[in-house]
């Protein structure tokens, strides 16, 4: 019998972060280190043995190898189906989506998102649940016990599948089903949007620029946005995935992504520019002339949803995470519907979401996406965009323009300290916790502080709840400084301090950014003192 039970050691370090566990591709290489993981999922999410499991990744480098361990896992602990991108390739949203569709009991997504890639790079596991969901903490605190207990795992001994066809394969009792990596996706973005129209938009000359950085959504994109949307060939650039990303950094932002800002801000710039990070989850957004906010593209693309035609119906609710600015709460309150405040990654919207009380959700990391899926999704949030450019007749420029008359402009930045010593950055986050109290009420330049917390949320939908999600200090409606720890990172600890700023009067919607930020980012340095506890001059990211 191939199926052979073999014994292993714990290790101690598998506890998930905001994303999965997340680790450098050097870790996932000690012995047994990827097996013990998927073998503390077998064993805690028994639901999966009868049922189907999905799974693909980003194809960073370790995909191919690290799939084929968890397809021989799979067939070792007895998993009746497993359905495989070909390839091994998966973006985040359409694993998501392939889970819904073969009403899978999990799936299995090996990705490290935008972190970099290669053998110096990262890798990681995601493990999504029955719906499509990310598992929610008290699953992954299950397994993160069983990991530090195992001893054993099963494995299907010499399994060695042809991931690059399509097509059923056996492997003991256990049926493999390779597929193809974009038909699902492409067909659900086309329930969600008016393909007819924005194809005439571009007909009529529209123009796109989107860059896949040498990561997952090149597949994708060239798919819907060439082939169905008859986009002009050149206008997605970085279109094939390597397993280093091209030694790039596919974090789509104002720092990795600087080449699209220069564009945006060219002569030449095309009418909307974007752009999605390694695993196929984050979305960028640009306009000529100017950088769309990604908590202003939730408020923006809530202001116009009901206008595309997945969402004629209406919205159920909106939904951002805490450190997310406020702007999609002004056009909640405009629009009569119930708006979310959450705790930071994506898992914490989809209760939520199944629970049918959510219609679009997003995190100021870059992430957006709708009830058509339980995971962020990078393309969706460039279709919706075009469908809203198509269907209005205006430019990404009038659209926010119009946005800011009508219900202000949040203007807003992270600054990320990466790689501090884990001690440092506690003292940093145990120091401004204690000085909270004595903050409420105090008066900084014009603004008053009218709330300083950690904050915790209790889940509306099964009442849990999760505590020292960041301290925020709020300043009204006026404005907030919010300080957490990243729980993605894999060097050191990483703190990202988010400044927020809210402006009503016309005179007061024009400013660049950066100034419309300067005295909040001088009453942080006061209050937060993170440069003076960390010994550093400034942030190492600014996004
Ligand atoms: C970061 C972002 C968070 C996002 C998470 C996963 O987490 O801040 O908003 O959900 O990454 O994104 P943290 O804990 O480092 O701040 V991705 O694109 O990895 O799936
Ligand atoms: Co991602």
């Amino acid at each position: 019998m191939p199926v052979r039970e073999l014994l292993t050691q714990a290790y101690a370090d598998q506890k998930p972060g905001t994303a999965g566990l997340r680790k450098k591709v050097t870790v996932f290489l000690q012995p047994h280190y990827l097996e013990n993981f998927l073998q503390a999922i077998f064993d805690v999410e028994t639901s999966l043995k009868a049922s189907t499991l999905v799974i693909g990744g980003d194809g960073r480098y370790h995909n191919r190898v690290a799939i084929q361990t968890a397809i021989a896992m799979a067939a070792g602990n007895g998993i009746a189906r497993v359905v495989v991108g070909q390839g091994g390739i998966l973006s985040t949203p359409a694993a998501s989506n392939l889970i819904r569709v073969h009403n899978a009991a999990g799936g299995l997504l090996f990705t490290a998102s935008h972190n970099p890639a290669g053998p110096d790079g990262d890798f990681g596991i995601k493990f999504n649940i029955a719906g499509g969901g990310q598992a929610p903490e008290a699953l992954t605190g299950r397994i993160y016990d069983a990991s530090k207990a195992i001893s054993r795992y099963r494995i299907y001994e010499g399994a060695n599948v042809d991931l690059d066809r399509r097509g059923s394969q056996q492997l003991g009792d256990t049926l493999i089903e390779v597929v193809d990596s974009v038909d699902d996706y492409a067909q659900l973005q086309q329930s969600l949007f008016d393909f007819d129209l924005i194809r005439d938009w571009f007909k009529r000359g529209g123009r796109i620029c989107f860059d896949a950085m040498h990561a997952v959504t090149g597949p994708y994109a060239q798919r819907i946005l060439i082939e169905q949307l008859g986009a002009p060939a050149g206008s997605i650039i970085n279109a094939t995935p390597l397993e280093d990303f091209g030694g790039g950094h596919p974090d789509p932002n104002l720092i990795y992504a600087k080449h699209l800002l220069d564009l945006a801000m060219s002569a030449d710039s095309p009418d909307l520019i974007a752009a999605s990070d390694g695993d196929g989850d984050r979305n960028m957004i640009l306009g000529r002339g100017l950088f769309i906010s990604p908590g202003d593209s939730l408020a923006m693309l809530a202001a116009h949803l009901t206008k595309l035609p997945g969402y004629k119906s209406g919205l159920k609710g909106l939904a951002r995470s805490m450190p997310t600015c406020r702007a999609v709460d002004v056009v909640a309150k405009a629009l009569k519907v119930e708006c979310f405040e959450t705790p930071t990654g994506w898992k914490f919207f989809c209760n939520l979401l199944d629970a049918d009380r959510l219609t679009l959700c997003g995190e100021e990391s870059f992430g957006t996406s709708s009830s058509h899926t339980r995971e962020k999704d990078g393309l969706w949030a460039v279709l919706a965009w075009l469908n809203v450019l198509a269907t209005t007749g205006l430019s990404v420029q009038q659209i926010a323009s119009a946005h800011w008359l009508r219900h202000g402009r949040h203007y807003y930045v992270r600054h990320d300290y990466d790689e501090l010593p884990v001690a440092t950055a506690n003292t940093v986050v145990d120091s401004l916790r204690k000085a909270l109290p004595s903050l409420i009420g105090s008066t900084h330049d014009d603004w008053t502080i009218s709330q300083a917390d950690e904050f915790s949320y209790t889940d509306p939908v099964d009442g849990s709840v999760a505590t020292g999600q960041g301290l925020r200090i709020v300043f009204g409606d006026a404005a907030r400084i919010i300080l957490r720890l990243s729980g993605t990172g894999t060097e050191g600890a990483t703190l990202r301090l988010y400044l927020e700023r809210y402006e009503t009067a016309a005179d007061k919607l024009g400013w660049p950014t950066s100034e419309a930020l300067t005295p909040l980012a001088r009453i942080a340095g006061h209050l937060v003192r993170l440069n003076e506890l960390t010994g550093r001059e400034g942030p190492s990211v600014v996004t």
